[in-house]
């Protein structure tokens, strides 16, 4: 053949493979990016000069930083994104699509100064036809404001989290034939698959519009296909089309259910769809979906069951957060924090409190995780129709969006909702507002069950009386509850009895314990737990006490912990200020030894863990012994030093504890099975709380008024629980342990001028003193005080006292002198007034010490009772 001949063959070989291949382009469109955070006049205009714009690349929130920062509140306002993007002008006549998968909290598109869109809520996504905006080989401009801004008609109203401001998941842009598979009207790619196993037969149903043209020979085929890629069924129709427009598209195929593998968390087999719009040989258009089959119940006695067996469904909640990028969490991050869970056993995630990441969905596809999604309808509603449909508007967009994923089991639409409740005044504005949140929740409820009707709808509850008396309990399928006993309120055991009662009152609920848990800081170190001390300790003890509860209750189909990750939310004051520190994991993703906890009991193959991860295995010794927690899925452990057997530890409740006396050095603990086989090892790093003041005295801090020894997170200087003075050592003369209230040690105030929280916010209330025992030498003494009492109300004139003792009453909080060693280092000191309340501030001194004298702090009352916050004594 001649060569021409050749070539002729081989283009059009290429135009016979490029036209009957033709595939829908999707391309991101995430670099680049203009940005400022204000809210610029035309914005939009393709004249306006962007050049000293910042640059920057999606995903993007600009409350990285400032939701965590020490000024009160964070920017919620607009932010305008331009993007200058070339259009190749093979583009034209072609199907344009821009798709933004997630704009915190509300988005105006334009393209070359033209409108093109408004989207209102930040957790779905939405997407434009934008090919009437366009200019074809040219630059054009894509401009968008976004607003997080507060808006009285778009949940979340309020909540216990950020509500980032951004464009903070990706954006892309979507090339299609002019015919082709058009995208839904609630952002969704607009194919809808409903496949169907009852325990004997298989289908799959499928729905889509497709846009088309009075053309010969015109079909959709759908095909299933297997992880191998062998075909299980397929079904071909045509399209019969008399003029352009859109035509609506149903199948049924039927799969033989004896070849089908099911899908479940051990087992998490899935499906690929193919939807391709054909005519004779050529492809305009095709989309591929994942599906799976399974059957999933719940039962009010039973729990769940899923492929006929019973499944308890445990795991956690999770918010998209993380540190330093706050809620513009690349894409593998959604996936790290599934498989986080499902290392630890996880078999269900609660996306709280608002959709997520398609993402995170695929990886549950993925790993085998049953979800529950929900709308972010927190603490209370606006009763305006304006927001009534904006909460629907978000409820059709998040099941358009995401029902295609096998995961989701549930949809809910409210957390707590009656939580802001007390914002109420009068008795006709409660009873108002509780009826308008029932229509709500029936109406969302509703839209739920028609839409989804494979899917169950649920909400969660906090604890009150509220929610049975207004009947709003009864809305959804499953019952949510968010139970704090043992932490916000009450006892461990209180959350059981709890539980049991609303079982006894209503035995036809499907029960889930949509949220549990305690507040952890791994700064934090403590040998005696306590409520709301925020030590890890304590957060473990709650979690295996809610466990056993959950799993000695079959009935409670299941529970998911609060929460996988520690999150940002601005408003806290506690420990970690503008953190909710309640994960299994750091917000930088380092795993608490509570983590292990699930380990032990939600996986089976064996493991032992020393409960020493959170202070990177430093340990407090306490009068030369060292206790340890251990914690396992098995009956015993050995645990062994080298060659020696220390400890034979039994489990109850999947921990244990032994006692060991150590003297100072690191040291390796194994740990063993009773056949000797090694399930983990861990370096040991006792920390002995000094005792007897010896010779070779360097240093002692103490965080005084608190159970908790603090290591601070860049010097590892630890400072040591408190405890009182007893001869040869230190301790603090009179006083007790403050307490804000409900048993809570200390305070959850904000304390400023110092990042270490946990020493501030706790103090010793009306300490007459402090000593320790220090040989002779040269000290440095550091006393830390911060006033902690609400009613702070300083003296009005400086040192007038007379009026405040005349009164008999004092108005003034405290005012005292402070002695060391009998010298007078501070006269009238009033923590409330210099350096003002909740403010953290030091005194510091030098002196010499004595053979046999020590060191004697002296707190002498003028008025009200002297108070301690921390102390730390060096040997110079
Ligand atoms: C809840 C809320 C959740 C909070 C959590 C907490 O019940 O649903 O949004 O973050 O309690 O930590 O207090």
């Amino acid at each position: 053949m001649h060569f021409k001949t050749y070539l002729l063959l081989f283009i059009l070989g290429l135009f016979v493979f490029f036209s009957t291949h033709a595939q829908r382009l999707k391309i991101s469109l995430n670099d680049n990016w203009k940005f400022l955070k204000l809210d610029v006049n035309q914005f939009e205009k393709p004249e306006l000069d962007d050049r000293y714009w910042k640059t920057l690349n999606l995903p993007h929130t600009w409350n990285a930083e400032d939701a965590f920062d020490d000024e009160r509140g964070y920017y919620q306002g607009a932010g305008c994104y331009r993007r200058h993007w070339d259009v190749p002008q093979e583009w034209k006549g072609k199907a344009i699509y821009l798709e933004f998968e997630g704009v915190g909290q509300q988005a105006e598109v334009y393209i070359n100064g033209q409108f093109v869109g408004r989207h209102l809520g930040g957790y779905t996504a939405f997407r434009y036809p934008v090919a009437q905006y366009l200019q074809f080989g040219a630059s054009n401009l894509v401009a968008i404001k976004a607003s997080n801004a507060y808006n009285p008609d778009l949940a979340p109203l309020s909540a216990d989290f950020n509500f980032y401001g951004g464009i903070y998941r990706p954006v892309w842009v979507e090339v299609a034939e002019p015919i082709h598979i058009l995208p839904g009207k609630q952002g969704d790619l607009g194919l809808q698959l409903e496949p169907k196993y009852d325990g004997k037969t298989a289908s799959l149903f499928i729905q889509a519009q497709v846009l088309a043209e009075a053309l010969p020979d015109l079909f959709v085929e759908t095909s299933l296909l297997d992880a191998t890629g062998k075909l299980l069924a397929s079904e071909r129709n045509s399209l019969k089309v008399k003029q352009k427009g859109s035509v609506q598209v149903k199948q049924k195929l039927s799969v033989s259910a004896k070849d089908l593998k099911l899908w479940s968390p051990d087992s998490p087999h899935l499906y690929t769809v193919k939807v391709s719009l054909l005519q004779g040989k050529k492809t305009w258009d095709r989309l591929e979906e994942t599906t799976a089959f399974y059957q999933f119940s719940l039962d009010p006695n039973r729990g769940a069951t899923l492929n006929g067996k019973p499944i308890k469904l445990m795991g956690a909640c999770r918010h998209q957060d993380m540190a330093g990028i706050g809620n513009a969490l690349p894409d593998e991050v959604h996936r790290a924090d599934m498989q986080r869970l499902k290392e630890m056993g996880g078999n269900f995630v609660r996306i709280a409190h608002y959709p997520q990441s398609r993402a995170l969905l695929r990886a549950c596809d993925q790993l085998g995780i049953l979800a529950w999604e929900e709308i972010p309808i927190v603490n209370e509603i606006t009763p305006t129709t304006a927001f009534f449909q904006s909460c629907a508007g978000q409820l059709q967009e998040m099941i358009a969006q995401h029902r295609n994923h096998p995961s989701i089991v549930m949809w809910g639409y409210m957390n707590e909702v009656f939580l802001g409740f007390g914002k109420q005044k009068t008795d006709s504005a409660k009873k108002l507002h509780t009826s308008q949140t029932v229509r709500l929740a029936r109406y969302l409820d509703s839209i739920a069950r028609k839409t989804d009707p494979v899917r169950l709808t649920t909400m969660a509850l906090h604890n009150s009386t509220k929610y049975n008396e207004s009947g709003i309990a009864d809305v959804a399928n499953v019952t949510g509850w968010n139970l704090y006993h043992g932490w916000y309120h009450d006892e461990f055991a209180d959350f059981g009895t709890f539980m049991d009662q609303e079982r006894k009152q209503y035995p036809n609920r499907i029960h889930m314990i949509s949220e549990f848990g305690a507040g952890s800081d791994t700064r934090l170190q403590t040998l005696a737990p306590n409520i709301y001390d925020f030590s890890p300790q304590y957060q473990l003890l709650q979690h295996q006490s809610y466990l056993k509860q959950i799993f000695d209750r079959p009935w409670i189909a299941g529970g998911t912990m609060w929460n996988l990750v520690d999150f940002g939310s601005e408003g806290r004051k506690e420990t970690m200020p503008h953190i909710n520190n309640k994960g299994l994991f750091t917000m930088d993703r380092k795993p608490k030894d509570a983590y292990y906890l699930y380990k032990a009991f939600l996986t089976d193959k064996p493991m032992a863990h020393l409960a020493v991860a959170d202070w990177g295995g430093k340990v407090l010794v306490s009068k030369g012994k060292m206790r340890l927690r251990l914690i396992s899925n098995l009956p015993v452990v050995y645990i062994w030093w080298g060659k020696e057997k220390i400890g034979e530890v039994v489990l109850k409740d999947r921990m244990g504890e032994f006692e060991t006396a150590v003297s100072a050095g690191p040291l390796v603990l194994r740990l063993e099975t009773a056949d000797g086989k090694v399930l983990g090892q861990h370096e040991i790093e006792p920390v002995p709380i000094p005792d007897a003041l010896r010779s070779d005295f360097t240093s002692l801090a103490v965080n005084v008024g608190s159970n908790c020894a603090y290591q601070h997170p860049e010097t590892g200087q630890i400072w040591f629980p408190s405890k009182a003075y007893e001869a040869g050592s230190w301790g603090s003369l009179g006083g007790r342990w403050y307490s804000s209230g409900k048993g809570r040690m200390g305070s959850q105030s904000y304390i400023d001028l110092s990042k270490d929280q946990p020493l501030f916010q706790t103090m010793q209330d009306s300490i007459s003193g402090f000593k320790a025992d220090v040989p002779a030498g040269t000290y440095e003494v550091e006393m830390l005080f911060a006033e902690l009492e609400p009613s702070i109300k300083p003296s009005s004139v400086l040192y007038d006292l007379n009026a405040a003792k005349s009164s008999g009453k004092s108005s003034i909080n405290r005012i005292f002198h402070i002695e060391v060693n009998n010298q007078l280092w501070k006269s009238k000191f009033e923590p409330a007034k210099e350096p003002g309340g909740f403010k953290a501030c030091t005194i510091k001194g030098r002196l010499s010490v004595a053979e046999q004298e020590g060191i004697t702090l002296k707190f002498i009352p003028v008025v009200g009772n002297p108070i301690l916050n921390g102390v730390k004594i060096t040997k110079l």
